[in-house]
């Protein structure tokens, strides 16, 4: 990996409620970006970073763990907190140490209390918010409810950068505006 200086580097704390998918999409930007040769998983106990004997057992995250993208020439941190209520110490100093947030919504259920929680700590601090739709191909994927819901519950002030073509068993992948 090459040196970054300061200005190169985006920490990012990547937040939500539990089991909406922030490890598995930690995982899956360190591998696709390159950072990581194998796409690990929370079923297997190969996520980056559920990596602790108690969170492999498990299948969810207990403490902050960190990856890496290199993108553009940036290198991103990013930051996995964990999203049950209680680890929520963890998942507020995720958020005080990163410069902004990325918060992951399950499209089946939609935005729950630690969505909501985790996004008022993130917009407390004047943190940019980025919001990841997840489980788009599950059944009862709803992509317009999940964004409705965060239009009239966190903030009228989003917008979509990527839509996704198909939903549930009918996801094909996402299209960028
Ligand atoms: N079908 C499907 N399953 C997913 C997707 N993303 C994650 N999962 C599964 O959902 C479960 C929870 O995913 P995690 O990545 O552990 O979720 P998390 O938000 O990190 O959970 P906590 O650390 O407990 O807050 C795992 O079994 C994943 O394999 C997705 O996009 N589609
Ligand atoms: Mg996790």
């Amino acid at each position: 990996m090459r040196e970054y200086r300061g200005s190169e580097i985006r920490n990012i704390a990547v937040v939500g409620h539990g089991a909406s998918g922030k490890t598995s999409l930690v995982d899956a930007l360190a591998f696709v970006s390159g950072a990581s040769k194998r796409h690990g998983s929370v079923k297997d106990g190969t996520a980056l970073t559920d990596y602790s004997a108690e969170e492999i057992e498990r299948g969810f995250s207990i403490n902050l763990g960190c990856a890496f993208a290199e993108w553009m020439d940036s290198k991103i941190n990013l930051i996995d907190t964990p999203g049950f209520l209680d680890f929520q110490g963890d998942a507020v100093a995720g958020v005080a140490a990163a410069d902004g947030a990325l918060c992951v919504v399950n499209a089946t259920s939609g935005v729950e209390v630690g969505t909501e929680r985790e996004f008022r700590e993130a917009i407390r601090r004047k943190d940019p918010v980025l919001f990841v739709v997840s489980m788009m191909d599950k059944e009862h994927a709803d992509f317009d409810r999940t964004y409705q819901q965060i239009k009239h519950r966190l903030t009228s002030k989003v917008i979509p950068v990527q839509i996704p073509a198909g939903q549930g068993a009918s996801f094909q992948g996402v299209l960028n505006l």
